[in-house]
């Protein structure tokens, strides 16, 4: 599906302001931006949204919950999704939220049109509900023991007075537009599965809501809420500034909405239909890429795979370019895969570590030694191969990014990096030193760095941190992001006696044995202490929580005020002595271990509803987190 447009608008989904946002969230995310950064790239006008979802039953009784209004119980939530897309270095161009005025206003105007037209009637509804879908399910479609098929929790009977969107006018106009554009759902097999179900014919669909009331009143009759999946979908639009602002018209249609296929319906029915129905032109094309599963089920869900997995954790632990790069490399783009922090660790280690960081690290030692670390010129020798399988490599790049087979993308690039490896122990520069062929060494060693910075190029969409390192270890002072694809992928770039400096590798291994291995826990021989029974020690209730706020305290150079999530359980408010050893914006994201059942202290007149953990190292403190992210709230026994 060659994309001829010079203009590039992708979106991911808008996601649920949830503090459980997880590496299946963070997958989307990470796909989006890398197809941003590809077209930023090559000098197309790009345009990337992403943004949060922040109406429904669901959020109104979470809130309630935490026995807070809405808007103060979702702020800092959204705060800290925003923090772990700049940790990701995610390039956004806008972030929207579903309760900001922009959308509020156009939704109501976009709900407003499809009535006077006549798309949207008055009826009543009853039906089995589930509130995390938002969504209707009929019985057949419920899982065993009458479950939600995507969220296994109970749904329940909703009865009420609802506005309709007449979808079943446009079933056929659909399904006429998905045969005739092949593109419009991708891949393959969701098309299929789009097709076949409007073929069983579409049913009109329940819009507004007068079970809870948060949410977008409907404008003509406010005791309706706007159902939900109708505001988020206009998201895409209403952040352009549907109808008439100016990005809309710059950047409508979207060429791309990625999306996870648990909500392929929502975005190639429901949504086209709605476009259609404004006489707006559809999307390119919605991808409906597969899930990321822990032990076979969909990570998050209630019961298989409850677990989630932080990617702060990982990034702590690994390194940004490392979980991106894993992201887009493990899985074949489109179908499901299996997450686990092992496959991760060989990943760096041999992709990264052994293939991509040796690389840099023999060539820039070898031109240190053989060269006097400077690049040498090559125009003394016949020419390598290298330039020719680079322009190859291009090439498959290029075909690959345009039908979004990012796994593919990447691993074309590590022919090249192969190759410059394999050529280096075939030349073998370090007998043409010793024969005094300086020809020859020059034009090898020349060709690989070469090689290293090419390949910088080709992989600067996926990777924020190691072109650029690529390049300075090369001496090569250009901005690879700003000189863009056409110029950076132009052969022979590389300054000739350039002052290379080698710094430390770029991606240091990790011990496998160590990180999994089953680690003894051998007896510690610590100072004797009094030792307390293990009923004394079940008196302390110790939680996991989520640091939502951080701030300092004025007048108080040791402490902080943080807010922390406790999942179900709400919030609290705790001073902690480590300001001077976190920044205030480093904590927010982070999961720490709360002492929750101490009694309430006032500090510097600051309640402080618990105390965090800790260890004290010296002049060093560091807080205690869990080892892998859990549910805020979980007991820590
Ligand atoms: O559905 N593997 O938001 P959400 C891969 N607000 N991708 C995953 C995943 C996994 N295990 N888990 C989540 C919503 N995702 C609505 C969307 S859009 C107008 C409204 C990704 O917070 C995937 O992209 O539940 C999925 O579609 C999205 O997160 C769901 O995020």
């Amino acid at each position: 599906m060659p994309l001829h447009r010079e203009r590039f608008y992708v979106t991911t989904p808008i996601y649920y302001p949830n503090d459980k946002l997880h590496i299946g969230h963070t997958y989307t995310t990470v796909a989006a931006d890398a197809l941003a950064r590809y077209h930023r790239l090559r000098g197309r006008d790009t345009w990337f949204l992403t943004g949060t979802d922040e109406h429904g039953l669901n959020l109104q009784r979470a809130a309630a919950r935490a026995g807070k209004e809405p808007l103060a119980y979702i702020d800092p939530i959204v705060a800290w999704i925003q923090q772990l897309w700049a940790r990701l270095h995610i390039s956004y161009d806008d972030f929207i939220r579903t309760t900001e005025d922009r959308h509020k206003q156009r939704v109501q105007a976009i709900f407003q049109r499809l009535y006077d037209q006549g798309d949207i009637y008055k009826g009543s509804y009853r039906g089995l509900y589930c509130v995390r879908c938002e969504a209707y399910y009929t019985e057949d479609e419920l899982a065993e023991g009458r479950l939600c098929p995507i969220h296994e929790q109970p749904v329940e009977w909703l009865e009420e007075e609802s506005y309709f969107f007449r979808l079943s006018k446009y079933g056929e106009p659909l399904l006429r537009h998905i045969e005739a554009n092949p593109d419009f759902v991708r891949p393959e097999s969701r098309r299929n599965e789009v097709m076949s179900f409007i073929r069983q014919g579409l049913e009109d669909l329940s819009v507004s809501r007068t079970s809870f009331s948060w949410g977008i009143p409907v404008p003509f009759d406010p005791k309706h809420v706007i159902y939900v999946w109708i505001d988020a979908l206009a998201n895409y639009a209403t952040a352009l500034g549907y109808p008439d602002g100016e990005q809309y018209r710059r950047f409508w249609p979207a060429d791309l909405h990625l999306i996870g296929k648990d909500i392929l319906r929502f975005h190639a029915i429901i949504w086209p239909a709605i476009l259609l129905a404004l006489g707006e032109p559809l999307p390119h094309c919605v991808y409906g890429h597969g899930w990321l599963l822990i032990d076979g089920g969909k990570m998050g869900k209630s019961r298989a795979g409850g677990q989630v997995i932080d990617p702060l954790t990982l990034i702590d632990r690994y390194g940004v370019d490392a979980v991106r790069y894993y992201l887009v490399r493990e899985v074949p783009f489109g179908a499901d895969g299996s997450y686990s922090e092992e496959a991760l660790v060989r990943r760096l280690n041999s992709d990264l570590a052994n293939d991509l960081g040796n690389l840099v690290w023999r060539t820039t030692a070898m031109i240190e030694r053989f060269c006097g670390g400077r690049v040498p010129d090559p125009a003394g020798a016949p020419a390598t191969d290298l330039a020719q399988v680079a322009a190859d490599v291009r090439r498959r790049v290029e075909q690959h990014m345009e039908r979004f087979e990012l796994n593919l993308a990447v691993t074309a690039i590590w022919d090249l990096i192969g190759r410059a490896n394999k050529l280096i122990d075939e030349a073998a520069p370090w007998e043409l030193n010793r024969r005094g062929d300086t020809a020859r060494l020059g034009r090898v060693l020349y060709d690989v760095a070469e090689a290293a910075r090419y390949a910088a190029v080709l992989l600067a969409p996926f990777l924020v941190e190691t072109p650029e390192r690529i390049y300075e270890e090369l001496g090569f002072a250009e901005d690879v992001r700003r000189a863009g694809w056409e110029a950076g992928l132009t052969w022979g770039r590389l300054p000739v006696g350039g002052q290379v400096r080698r710094g430390e590798p770029l991606f240091p291994r990790i011990d496998l044995e160590e990180q999994f291995g089953d680690v003894e826990a051998g007896e510690t021989a610590g100072p004797a202490a009094e030792t307390i029974s293990i009923d004394e020690f079940g008196r302390l209730d110790l939680r996991v929580v989520r640091i939502l706020e951080a701030a300092r305290i004025q007048g108080a150079d040791r402490l902080l005020r943080l807010k922390v999530s406790l999942g179900e359980g709400g919030e609290r408010q705790v001073v902690a002595g480590i300001a001077q050893h976190y920044r205030p914006e480093e904590l927010v994201g982070r999961q720490a271990v709360l002492v929750a059942n101490l009694k309430p202290a006032r500090i510097r007149g600051v309640e402080s509803q618990g105390m965090l953990l800790a260890a004290e190292d010296g002049d060093r403190i560091v807080l205690l987190s869990p080892e892998q992210a859990v549910n805020p709230g979980s007991k820590v026994r």
